[in-house]
């Protein structure tokens, strides 16, 4: 029986996931926690157990996976890519010295451990069209050095102490339930946003950037299928390239427009976002996941526009 906590639930992936993890496993099964409580998520916080948990207090997070008999973390607790370069000291903080501490639960208490990397592990060096699974990772980001090195920490968990730790490189993600938590693919996201309630958006992204994306729905199966998947298959456990699509604003616009006819696309370009989508890659080679746990996703750029745009009409109005 598993027993998850959940850290950084109440961020954008969290939010989604720890409601899927309560369907499947049960509700008192499933952990929620975050550093502070945040308006808007209520409903996740009643629904089964919840504790305020900062990832960088190892002390807590062992007593709280023993209060719970606790096998599973998924450690979702962290700062983004455009966050990251404004408080690059807490960035490493959460995102290393916060993994560090898990890792160190999960060796304890034999638990396995979920901690997602990111496109933002490659770097300006890296082959940027059709990635490769394994190629030159020099990011030059906070973020992107702290998802290198999460990903060999992790590495070196398993291969030294035998901990299951496992991990995909998400792409950016778009979902409609919480706002991104300041990563430079949210445009893909407050895009919907604007284009519901005013039929225009000003992007911080230039036109022509492509960047890989993904809907959430996928996102959150890509983390239970890894989870669930057959150890003996899983050679890359912690970084597996994953993607579903991939486009630059001009093609989401085009997108936009078949749901949302006459959307205006304006640019303000913030160069500090744009010189870190700029280093990263264009598109990802995701066989390995493919092969190695049956990675498919399901929607593409259209059908994630349709139901995004229904959803977000339902929830804004
Ligand atoms: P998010 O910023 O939306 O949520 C992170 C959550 O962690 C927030 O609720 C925040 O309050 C909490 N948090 C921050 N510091 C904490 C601490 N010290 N202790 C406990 N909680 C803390 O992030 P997300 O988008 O849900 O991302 C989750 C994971 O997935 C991260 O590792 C991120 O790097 C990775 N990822 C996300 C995306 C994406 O597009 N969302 C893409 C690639 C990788
Ligand atoms: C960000 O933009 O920082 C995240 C990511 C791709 O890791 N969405």
């Amino acid at each position: 029986m598993r027993k998850i906590l959940v850290t950084g639930a109440l961020g954008q992936i969290g939010s989604e996931l720890t409601n899927k993890l309560r369907g499947i496993y049960g509700s008192n099964n499933v952990i929620a926690s975050n550093r502070r409580k945040k308006e808007g998520h209520e409903e996740l916080i009643e629904a089964g157990p919840f504790e305020i948990l900062d990832i960088n207090d190892g002390e807590e997070l062992l007593k709280i996976t023993k209060r719970y008999n606790i096998n599973t973390i998924i450690n979702l607790a962290a700062i983004l890519s455009a966050i990251g370069e404004e408080r690059p000291l807490d960035c490493w903080n959460v995102n290393m010295n916060g993994l560090i501490n898990v890792l160190e639960i999960g060796k304890q208490t034999k638990s396995q451990i979920y901690t997602p990397s990111s496109i933002a592990a490659f770097g300006p060096t890296t082959p940027p069209d059709k990635t490769p699974q394994d190629t030159i990772q020099r990011p030059n980001t906070m973020y992107g050095v702290t998802k290198v090195a999460g990903e060999l920490l992790c590495d070196y968990y398993f291969e030294k102490f035998g901990v299951d730790t496992r991990g995909v490189r998400f792409p950016g993600l778009i979902s409609y339930k919480t706002l991104p938590g300041g990563g430079t693919t949210d445009y893909a996201v407050h895009i919907y946003y604007d284009a519901i309630k005013q039929k225009e958006y000003t992007s911080f992204i230039d036109k022509g950037t492509k960047m890989d994306m993904m809907y959430m729905p996928d996102a959150l199966d890509a983390i239970i299928d890894l989870m669930e998947a057959d150890p003996s298959k899983l050679i890359h456990r912690n970084a597996f390239n994953i993607s579903a699509m991939s486009f630059d604003p001009e093609e989401l616009a085009d997108s936009i427009r078949k749901e949302i006819p006459g959307f205006k696309l304006n640019y303000d370009v913030d160069p500090v976002r744009q010189s870190i989508a700029d280093s990263w890659p264009n598109s990802l080679d995701d066989t390995a996941a493919r092969e190695e746990w049956g990675w498919n996703p399901k929607y593409d750029l259209d059908t994630m526009t349709h139901d995004m745009i229904s959803k977000l009409k339902i929830k804004l109005n």
